[in-house]
């Protein structure tokens, strides 16, 4: 059995974590979760991760949850996926980065994709609406400290960018105007240029075949608003 084993599905915020399994060169199983079959709600799915939900990490043996958990756990295990706080303030400052992608974003990325999940087909354009109202105030603070600057923190890169770059490649693709943020389309461009993006989206690409050939692809509702 390999060392370790994400269970992924294509398109969702396990792209935050290979990503950074990726960035870290570390050498992975990727395991797609079938969600079509309900298989993440299943009781051997459940043994790994009991919230039914992806991603989730086995390492070593070990499995560890939610994006967060997962990819501070990986910089103290490896480093380089944070750049290094030596005192308790910054250390914090960082999980408040992350925590502000995984609690605030990526709840809001939900309502614009997925707005039908919040009371059907009848109220779906108005989560739509609302969950971009939301979004803009966040995605003007991204993109004022990107536009003087490469990445989240200045120079170094860092796994905020990441998921940075996983939230708006789902709000794009959801009839969200990223084009009102050019310093965060800007963002979005480097990172979808480094080898660990290419390769992550490689892995996704490689579980969307199977999941094809399965007939097990999930393809979510058009989007309430056109563009
Ligand atoms: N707080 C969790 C959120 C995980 C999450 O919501 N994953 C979604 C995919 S983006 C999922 O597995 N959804 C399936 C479901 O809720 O049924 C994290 O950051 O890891």
């Amino acid at each position: 059995m390999a060392d370790i084993i994400l269970y992924m599905a294509p398109g969702t915020c396990a792209r935050v974590t290979t990503i950074a399994l990726e960035e870290l060169g570390l050498d992975f199983e990727s395991r797609v979760v079938r969600f079509m079959k309900g298989e993440h709600k299943s009781p051997e799915y459940k043994q790994h991760n009991p919230k039914g939900k992806v991603p989730c990490l086995v390492y070593e043996g070990e499995a560890l949850t939610e994006n967060v958990a997962i990819l501070s756990y990986l910089n103290h295990r490896h480093g380089g996926l944070l750049p290094a706080a030596d005192d308790s303030l910054t250390h914090a400052r960082q999980l408040a980065d992350l925590c502000f992608c995984g609690t605030t974003l990526h709840p809001l990325v939900t309502r614009i994709r997925m707005p039908h999940f919040f009371g059907g087909e009848a109220c779906a354009s108005e989560v739509w609406q609302r969950g971009s109202q939301g979004m803009d105030e966040y995605f003007q603070l991204i993109n004022d400290r990107l536009t003087h600057q490469t990445w989240w923190y200045g120079d170094e890169w860092s796994v905020v960018d990441a998921y940075l770059y996983w939230c708006f490649w789902r709000v794009e693709g959801a009839n969200y105007d990223v084009s009102r943020y050019p310093a965060f389309v800007d963002h979005a461009r480097r990172m979808s240029e480094r080898p660990s993006v290419k390769r992550a989206l490689a892995r996704e690409q490689a579980a969307e075949e199977t999941l094809k050939r399965e007939g097990l692809l999930f393809t979510p509702p058009p989007s309430p608003v056109t563009r």
